[in-house]
């Protein structure tokens, strides 16, 4: 099974993420329904190894944080965009939750991402170069800033290809530590 794990998005932002949508000749936006911060994208896991990821997983003890979105970007730079995103402010919960759910599927030996942790979400993927719209986009949408959202639980997800395209389905989610109890 093809694997990830990442962080969903609250309905509210989901929207106000989508309507950032606008007329760049060759990108494919990404669904609303599939909208996410990936913190690890694992690839093909045996069923043995993704039940023991998912127990593992459920041990992790952090704390909620609150993210907020802002900035957009593209990868892998403004001369040759392949993926357009939106980046957030910094958050060193976030990063720590990421090094952990990283070092958790390690040590399950499932293979851990390659990339460096690069927090953002993608908005849409390019097929080819449109220098207009996109500076047009990336000039209009640098300074974008949305509502702050709390953080209260991080989800495994599985990716399927089917003809009608990418299924995310959630298996499990894993709760945060509630402010409150976090000493
Ligand atoms: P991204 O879009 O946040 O950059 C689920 O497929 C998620 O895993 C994608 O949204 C993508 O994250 C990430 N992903 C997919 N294929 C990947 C790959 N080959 N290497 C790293 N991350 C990948």
């Amino acid at each position: 099974m093809r694997l990830f794990i990442a962080i969903e998005i609250p309905d509210d932002l989901n929207n106000k993420i989508v309507n950032l949508r606008t007329d760049i000749p060759g990108a494919r936006w990404v669904p609303a329904e599939q909208i996410h911060l990936t913190l690890a994208f694992l690839g093909e896991v045996e069923e043995d190894d993704a039940e023991l990821l998912g127990r593992e997983l459920a041990r992790i003890k952090l704390p909620e944080f609150t993210l907020c979105f802002r900035g957009a970007g593209c990868f892998p730079d403004r001369h040759r965009p392949h993926v357009l995103w939106i980046g957030l402010e910094p958050e060193p919960l976030l990063d720590k939750l990421a090094v952990t759910v990283r070092a958790t599927a390690l040590a399950c030996g499932i293979r851990r991402e390659e990339r460096a942790f690069s927090p953002h979400i993608t908005l849409a993927r390019l097929k080819e170069h449109v220098p207009g719209e996109i500076d047009a986009f990336l000039d209009q949408n640098s300074r974008v800033k949305l509502p702050p959202f709390s953080v209260r639980e991080f989800t495994l997800f599985q990716s399927r290809l089917t003809p009608q395209g990418v299924v995310h389905t959630a298996l499990m989610n894993f709760q945060l530590k509630h402010a409150a109890h976090n000493t």
